[in-house]
């Protein structure tokens, strides 16, 4: 655990105590004067003290619940903080990346940077228990901040261009430090995927985003068509592509209400002047779909997997489509 967070755990119980005793205190007086007033001073003796401490009693196991129960979210933080640090020092995560293509061409035109964690056997698994330990503990600026230095790493070592997304949740934007790393990395042609309903009600997130923005980030609003997608949020919000969300594409083969509304979205967004990706592209029907919808661009199985740094390296070099036109 470290300093900080044992001084505030150490500060709480002592509120805890403090606050325990004072009422206990002052509920004894209390029940003593009422005795007094009430029933008279020689009578009164023993039915204040029996009810002062029933009452200090109730007051104490109150107390006693509370305190646990913070110390029980404490400990939950510090074994989740624990399980990120450790993550993070062994570095047992690691950065692949998904192309993102062109509709038309199959050409390679930019890429998502997805975190995964890798297990004792040396295989991969979603990186949700990470990121779910981070956001408990509060260290999603620290887990954002690793990712970002490793695709720094990345990008130099295979000497990449492609322009690359990285996702990141409001906390991370409103982070200072976070927001500060992502410039000190200015020379990356990095953007920022964020989920809609990271803007709403917060002016902070929409600002820091402008400012972004000004500074050559792109802005990808992720999975739109789900949840509180709303139209309006895509003429007023920062943004500069729209990401049709996967359970959207993958019913537009047999849903004629599917493809109603998926043409409603990229119309609108090309009206806008967004791009459009489509996520999670599995078969040649749904592409078929989103051709005829006029999508402009597609992620997903049919085109690749993630994929490491270095494969992409190769296939960008390569110069290849991923799926002939
Ligand atoms: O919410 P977001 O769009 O950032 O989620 C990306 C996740 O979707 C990644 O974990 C990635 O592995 C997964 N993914 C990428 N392509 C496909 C696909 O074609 N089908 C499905 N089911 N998942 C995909
Ligand atoms: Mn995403």
């Amino acid at each position: 655990m470290s300093m900080v967070a044992l001084e505030d755990k150490m500060n709480t119980e002592r509120t805890f105590w403090i606050l325990g005793v004072g009422i206990v205190a002052a509920l004894i007086v209390a029940t003593q004067t009422a005795a007094e007033i009430f029933i008279g001073p020689v009578k009164a003796y023993w039915s204040y003290v029996g009810i002062g401490m029933g009452l200090s009693f109730a007051a104490l196991g109150w107390f006693g619940a509370k305190w646990r129960k913070v110390r029980q979210r404490q400990t939950r933080q510090d074994t989740q903080g624990e399980f990120v640090r450790k993550v993070l020092d062994e570095k047992s995560y690691t950065l692949l990346y998904q192309p993102i293509c062109d509709i038309n061409t199959g050409a390679i035109l930019a890429c998502e940077a997805l975190v995964r964690l890798r297990q004792d056997d040396g295989s991969l698994s979603s990186p949700y228990p990470l990121l779910s330990a981070a956001a408990v503990s509060e260290m999603g600026p620290t887990v954002g901040c690793a990712i970002l230095d490793q695709l720094a790493v990345d990008w130099r070592h295979h000497r990449l261009q492609l322009p690359v997304t990285l996702n990141l949740s409001v906390r991370e934007l409103r982070n200072s430090r976070l927001t500060a790393r992502l410039i000190a990395h200015r020379g990356l042609p990095l953007n920022i995927e964020v989920t809609e309903n990271a803007f709403l009600d917060d002016a902070g997130v929409v600002e820091r985003l402008r400012m972004l923005r000004a500074l050559g980030y792109k802005i990808y609003l992720d999975d739109f068509g789900t949840g509180f997608s709303s139209m309006t949020h895509l003429a007023e919000m920062p943004i500069d592509a729209v990401k049709l969300d996967r359970t959207l594409v993958h019913r537009l083969p047999e849903s004629s209400k599917h493809r109603s509304i998926s043409r409603a979205i990229v119309h609108m967004a090309q009206g806008l002047g967004l791009r459009t990706v489509a996520e999670g592209v599995e078969t040649m029907a749904e592409l078929a779909e989103l051709k005829a919808i006029g999508c402009d661009t597609v992620q997903g199985y049919l085109y690749a997997h993630p994929m490491e740094a270095r494969e992409l390296a190769h296939r960008v070099e390569l110069g290849l489509p991923l799926l002939a036109a």
